[in-house]
């Protein structure tokens, strides 16, 4: 990799600032709707812009790809992203760890909340099939995991935690229309301090495609994990959250 960090897009020549966009506009397709598109991409700063793909989707609507130059630069010193900040452990280590610190296993509920009913995300994290050949939280001899589904409800949610004395609450949010993911992640977090004292809450974890993960703070959760996520990140996170980075609550 060269020392630059002052970096522009790649398409046919190297910096030659190409990029390629792709957006519906909720116009029949035709010369005008054509037109509509490059003026858009003119407006997003794409100059020239070059329509390279349109396509009547259902009535009324038209999916365009435009492919053009862009003049802006992207400053790599000043990317701000989450990294990650705790060693990636096995999941015999992270057994390990557990067994050896913990002495008991590590109690873990997993859920889809609100409408939201898509659970091949964490499916892929908690169910022993797992995902991108790690297998996933079930498979960890020292984690208890309690997946509850889809649709489930916060008080649900937050009754299944205790009952199941839950270390650790994983949620998932694929859904993004209207902000239903951030709302959602609110009321869960808002519930879980009104339910329980600080120092008895469990680690309040979100994840899903389109979550930001700087917003932490913001949702009142301990973690986010966007797309890509394999288990033993999620595993190793839950040792360091739980166990190693509070050496002196845990002997
Ligand atoms: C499969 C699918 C469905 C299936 C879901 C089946 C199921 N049991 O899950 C079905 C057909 C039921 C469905 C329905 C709907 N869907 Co759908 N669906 C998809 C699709 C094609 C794939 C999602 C998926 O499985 N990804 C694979 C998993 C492995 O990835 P992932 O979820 O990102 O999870 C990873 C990470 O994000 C992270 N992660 C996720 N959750 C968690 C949680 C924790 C705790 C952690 C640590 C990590 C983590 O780790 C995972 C592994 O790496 C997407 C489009 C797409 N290509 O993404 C649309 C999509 C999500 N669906 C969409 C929509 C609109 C719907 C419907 C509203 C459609 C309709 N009009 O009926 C309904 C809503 C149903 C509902 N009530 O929720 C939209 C959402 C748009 C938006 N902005 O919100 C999408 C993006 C399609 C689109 N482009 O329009 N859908």
């Amino acid at each position: 990799m060269s020392g630059k960090t002052v970096v522009r897009p790649y398409g046919d020549t190297t910096g030659d600032g190409m990029v390629q966009v792709s957006f519906t506009l909720p116009v029949p397709h035709d010369k005008r709707a054509e037109g509509a598109a490059v003026q858009l991409a003119n407006k997003m700063g794409l100059d020239p812009a070059m329509l390279v793909h349109a396509r009547q989707m259902g009535d009324g609507f038209t999916f365009f790809v435009v492919y053009g130059r862009v003049n802006h630069l992207v400053d790599l010193a000043k990317v701000q992203v989450v990294e990650r900040d705790y060693p990636l452990l096995s999941a015999k280590e992270v057994n390990a760890v557990v067994k050896r610190r913990l002495r008991r296993k590590l109690s873990v509920v997993g859920a889809c909340i609100g409408t939201d009913a898509h659970t091949v995300g964490i499916d892929a994290i908690l169910n022993v099939k797992g995902i991108a050949g790690e297998k996933g939280l079930e498979y960890y001899r020292e984690l208890k995991v309690t997946n509850l589904g889809a649709q489930v409800s916060v008080p649900e949610l937050v009754e299944a935690a205790r009952r199941e004395r839950a270390d650790a609450v994983l949620v998932s949010q694929v859904v993004t229309q209207r902000d239903a993911h951030l709302h959602n992640t609110r009321e869960m977090s808002a519930a879980f301090r009104e339910a329980m004292p600080a120092g008895k809450r469990p680690l309040l974890i979100v994840g899903g495609p389109r979550f930001d993960e700087s917003m932490t703070g913001e949702l009142g959760v301990d973690r986010i994990f966007g797309r890509g996520t394999t288990p033993g990140e999620v595993a190793s996170y839950l040792v360091h959250a739980l166990i190693t980075s509070r050496k002196a609550s845990v002997a």
